[in-house]
């Protein structure tokens, strides 16, 4: 927490500064701060419903979170890493998106990521345009690989909805290693990993429809149009299969069983325009049976579009793959609790959650039984549901975009009320600031869901932080969920658009310091090194002319290049190979070049590499971008550019 934040941070809700700033000095010396009895917040207010009597103390300066929290970005593109309960943004990692910080999107390193699995067509396009990659993304869901039902802190993988593509970052590093263009589907957008046996397959939902063979011959005519369902090899990182559904695909899941994925769907109308998309009072979730899928590949039972194994699981085709549930009304969010057994809808448009009984999905396909059949519970708990998590004890949180509010409610007396009981399954309605979208609970996804906090993203903060102009912020909001109160610890502002986010224990979590010399990230350069005779693991200060092309190869160590100055012919094609010596925590370089739009990150034991045209003759400096040493500002040296003809 900044001290503002401590001190309260708007006159909605946070009126007992002093009170606050003093608690927080005294809860300095416990065990993360969490339990050491000092009040984070003390919260009086005439509008704030949440008013907290505060048990929670976030971790005091210096202290470690005891949780990750992997957040998206929405159109920002890129993921960031937070810790929880501080809510301390420690990290954003590019993915989908150009950062002038690293370099992604400009390093080789980055570039051979970012188009190794990219489709033809789309590199035909970037070419037209005179691009090699895209540079914005729009990535709404970041998960977890998961071993048995629990996170396995393998890997992480995200959606780009912009440019329909799906990525995976590596853990051991927090940085991606594969980005992938998914073929035939439009917009990527619901997204989860299998959590049973272990994610082979990462489930993720097209959502726009569009003609099957999308290449101009049909064109308005909706009937024709169709949406997919895609399985990808996480371990490959390609797509397995993928299914033609009907409607357009929200968000999805998988259960604990390793059996189902899951797929809402709104406008199952498949209409075109607002009035047509909401036409029906029920659109529908679809249900997809992994084992039948896959025996269908197996007996050849599709058609290969794009090189894709394609099944079709459309409405009314009535074969094995898919069932089609209805669900009131637009539903969006879904969610598998971690009981293994209820599936939780959120109506968006109508006021409730369906709960659905996945044990019943068997039956679903062996006979002709009412799809409805397996719906167990469907409380009504308020305006415009959208997501909901659950604490591990039978209660689930959802999120009421239009309430403002998110209702904590309990399970089984959802169901009971379902068969006719007279309960009432809300716990708890708490007002947020405002408009919230995605929720979260600590391990929340996985079967060791804990209880012990719950986040709100919300997706408007109005008048709720200093005006920033027409451009305001989105405000996220923590709550401690393991007394009998939910009670607001946290409430900040975030830049644009955190969709999603889980929150990971930091056990599951173990990243590397220092990377590994042999790391497959810069496999090109080494073997570029060794055809250039470039030790790239030792000092290395070598200038290679092959034709118009120049490699120049030179290392950092604090605070020098090996090089102070390298020459080349006005236009040639030069690329500078750095590699990092130091091999201490915390000790990046970088290389940035004056007026040539060039700047990457080397971390400690890397080897980065980017490749640019030297502009006209003269007298180029290139310096160290990452605070390096006492003498970083000296870490810096020439280029010097020849004339061509000279
Ligand atoms: Cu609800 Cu894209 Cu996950 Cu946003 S989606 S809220
Ligand atoms: Cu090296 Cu700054």
């Amino acid at each position: 927490m900044s001290d503002q934040e401590k001190r309260g941070l708007s006159r909605r809700g946070f009126m007992g500064a002093s009170a606050t700033g003093a608690a927080m000095l005294g809860g300095a010396g416990g065990k993360l701060g969490l339990l050491g009895g000092a009040a984070a917040i003390t919260a009086a207010s005439s509008s704030a419903s949440w008013a907290s009597t505060g048990d929670h103390a976030t971790p005091a300066p210096g202290e470690l979170d005891e949780y990750y929290g992997f957040w998206s970005s929405g159109q920002a593109g890129e993921m960031r890493i937070l810790g929880v309960p501080s809510m301390r943004e420690l990290m954003r990692v590019p993915v989908f998106n150009r950062c002038s910080a690293t370099g992604w999107g400009q390093t080789n390193e980055s570039i051979k990521i970012m188009r190794q699995d990219m489709l033809p067509e789309t590199k035909e396009y970037l070419a037209a345009q005179g691009k090699i990659v895209h540079d914005n993304g729009d990535l709404h869901h970041v998960h977890m690989s998961f071993t048995e039902g629990k996170y396995d802190g393998r890997f992480l993988f995200m959606n780009d909805k912009a440019n329909t593509r799906v990525a995976r970052i590596r853990c051991d590093v927090m940085k991606p290693d594969k980005i992938i263009d998914i073929p035939n589907a439009k917009a990527i957008h619901g997204l989860r990993p299998q959590k049973w046996p272990r994610t082979d397959y990462v489930f993720c939902n097209g959502e726009d429809e569009v003609p099957m063979v999308n290449d101009g011959k049909i064109l308005d005519e909706p009937e024709k149009y169709v949406n997919f369902f895609s399985a990808i090899n996480a371990d490959e990182m390609t797509v397995a299969w993928q299914v033609m559904v009907s409607g357009n695909l929200d968000n999805t899941d998988a259960d604990y069983e390793g059996k189902w994925a899951f797929s809402t769907s709104y406008n199952s109308e498949m209409g075109m325009t607002l009035p047509e998309m909401m036409e029906a009072e029920r659109d529908h979730v679809v249900i997809f049976n992994i084992e039948e899928i896959e025996a269908g590949i197996a007996a050849g039972d599709y058609i290969e579009l794009n090189g894709v194994k394609v099944l079709d699981g459309r409405k009314g085709q009535n074969k094995k793959y898919t069932r089609y549930v209805p669900i009131p009304n637009s539903p969006h969010g879904i969610n598998m609790a971690p009981d293994k057994k209820h599936l939780c809808i959120a109506g968006k448009l109508s006021p409730t959650v369906s709960v659905l009984d996945v044990t019943k999905f068997d039956a679903l396909f062996e006979s002709d039984v009412d799809p409805r059949s397996v719906v167990v519970a469907e409380p009504e708990l308020g305006l415009g549901p959208l997501h909901t998590c659950f604490d591990g004890k039978g209660n689930c949180f959802t999120t009421l975009f239009l309430d403002s509010q998110v209702v904590m409610w309990n399970i089984e007396d959802a169901i009971k009320l379902y068969n006719g009981e007279d309960v009432d399954p809300i716990r708890n309605k708490k007002d947020v600031h405002y408009q919230p979208g995605h929720n979260s609970t600590t391990m929340g996804e996985t079967l060791e869901a804990d209880g012990k906090w719950y986040l709100s993203m919300n997706k408007f903060s109005k008048d709720r932080f200093l005006n920033t102009g027409p451009l305001k912020p989105e405000n996220e909001q923590l709550f401690a969920i393991d007394g009998t109160e939910m009670e607001l610890v946290h409430d900040g502002p975030t830049f644009a658009e955190p969709h999603d986010s889980i929150l990971v224990h930091r056990s599951v979590v173990n990243p590397r310091n220092v990377w590994d010399r042999n790391d497959p990230m810069w496999a090109d350069a080494r073997a570029q090194a060794e055809l250039d005779g470039v030790d790239i693991d030792d000092y290395q200060d070598s200038v290679i002319r092959d034709g118009n092309k120049v490699r120049v190869w030179m290392s950092s160590q604090a605070p020098e290049f090996s090089l102070s100055d390298f020459t080349v012919k006005e236009g040639d094609e030069v690329t500078v190979y750095v590699t990092n010596l130091d091999d201490i925590d915390d000790l990046t370089h970088g290389f940035t070049l004056n007026n040539h739009g060039v700047a990457m990150e080397v971390g400690p034991q890397a080897t980065a590499s980017v490749t640019f045209t030297a502009a006209k003759p003269g007298v180029y400096w290139y310096y160290c971008q990452w605070f390096c040493h006492a003498l970083h500002m000296e870490m810096r040296g020439r280029m010097l550019v020849e004339p061509r003809n000279g």
